[in-house]
């Protein structure tokens, strides 16, 4: 409905304005007596245009169009990959295995087979423990490196070595108590240092143990200067042996963050932690696409000594595709 109001000289007048502009169908909705004239409200009820039904058709169909394109984009490159492989892609994509590095996988394997092989192959699973004799835990803030050391600390000692630690961990304090608790229960010498520079003179004094464990600082990966002071440690002391650790639990973007800040150092293998806290694995397999360093180990929980396991190649890969490897050699998972 359209509403306007009239001014004329005379009631006559406003009706002649009145059809001129509303047409014959405008009713009059008030009317009232002014001194200089008339002023008349009147109203018309004008008809929306409808839209034709080739209109609406159209509209339809641009929406389905809109749609399928949408579709379409969140399936990504997966229209290119050939009927027989998108189930392949399928389970490596809900196994959190990031979906380049699943398409990369699926351009080289037609079936799960190949593909555990592709993956046992890829996946380079190796401790380099006892090459050298002091090790280093690095890794960003709570990943779980003073868990992870005593864990690998408890475990030397099992193998029969002995065993010496430092920490250069002054920041957490309740976690350093924890620590040299841990070091008095098992009657291992302790050292405290607060600097990088420190480092090699507290290496040298527990020299006569046959491994040396390192914690490191829970400090952000963003802290250039403490990265500056490792790096120019590993310049000067090459032959300690860096574990870096990193949570199954980081996404990708944190991944790339920290590897931004980690990929100078010398890293001897990775270990990732927290694999109990991630429902599907295929996170193992993006941390070491990404930093291209043999996995030494995983933890999957908190338990001190217990929770950490030495996965071998296949074992990993078996992991990474969420595959439980049964009698007969059918795959769980698969079947
Ligand atoms: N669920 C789970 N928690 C872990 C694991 N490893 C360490 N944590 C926990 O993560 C938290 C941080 O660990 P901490 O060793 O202090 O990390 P740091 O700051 O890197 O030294 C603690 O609560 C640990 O108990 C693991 O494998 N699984
Ligand atoms: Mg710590």
């Amino acid at each position: 409905m359209t509403i306007k109001r009239f001014f004329a000289k005379n009631f006559p007048e406003a009706m002649k304005m009145i059809k001129k502009e509303l047409g014959p169908e405008a009713i009059i909705l008030s009317s009232e007596q002014k001194p200089t004239g008339v002023e008349v409200v009147a109203a018309v009820e004008k008809e929306e245009p409808q839209p034709s039904d080739n209109i609406v058709t159209l509209k339809r169909e641009i929406e389905q169009l809109k749609e399928a394109l949408r579709r379409l984009g969140a399936a990504g490159y997966e229209f290119n990959v050939p009927e027989q492989r998108r189930r392949l892609l399928h389970v490596l994509k809900k196994n959190a295995i990031k979906e380049e590095f699943a398409l990369r996988l699926c351009e080289r394997c037609k079936d799960i087979n190949e593909m555990i092989a592709l993956l046992t192959n890829e996946i380079k699973a190796e401790m380099p423990e006892g090459h050298q004799k002091a090790v280093m835990v690095v890794g960003p803030t709570g990943v779980g490196k003073t868990t992870t050391l005593m864990k690998l600390v408890a475990r030397a000692i099992r193998h029969g070595s002995t065993v010496g630690v430092i920490c250069l961990d002054s920041y957490k304090i309740g976690a350093v108590d924890y620590l040299k608790r841990f070091c008095q229960v098992l009657r291992l010498p302790f050292r405290m240092v607060n600097t990088t520079e420190a480092l090699p003179e507290a290496i040298l004094a527990l020299s006569s143990r046959d491994r040396v464990f390192i914690d490191t600082p829970g400090r952000s990966p963003s802290d250039r200067a403490y990265l500056k002071a490792m790096e120019r440690f590993f310049i000067e002391f090459p032959e300690v042996e860096t574990y870096l650790l990193m949570s199954a639990n980081y996404d990708w973007r944190f991944l790339e963050t920290t590897y931004q800040h980690y990929r100078e150092f010398p890293v001897s293998c990775l270990g990732i932690t927290k694999i109990d806290e991630v429902p599907v694995k295929g996170h193992i397999y993006n941390i070491l696409s990404l930093y291209q360093k043999p996995v030494g180990f995983l933890t999957n929980g908190q338990r001190i000594p217990h929770d950490i396991v030495f996965p071998d190649s296949k074992e990993l890969a078996l992991m990474c595709l969420g595959v439980n490897e049964v009698k007969g050699g059918v795959h769980e998972a698969w079947a």
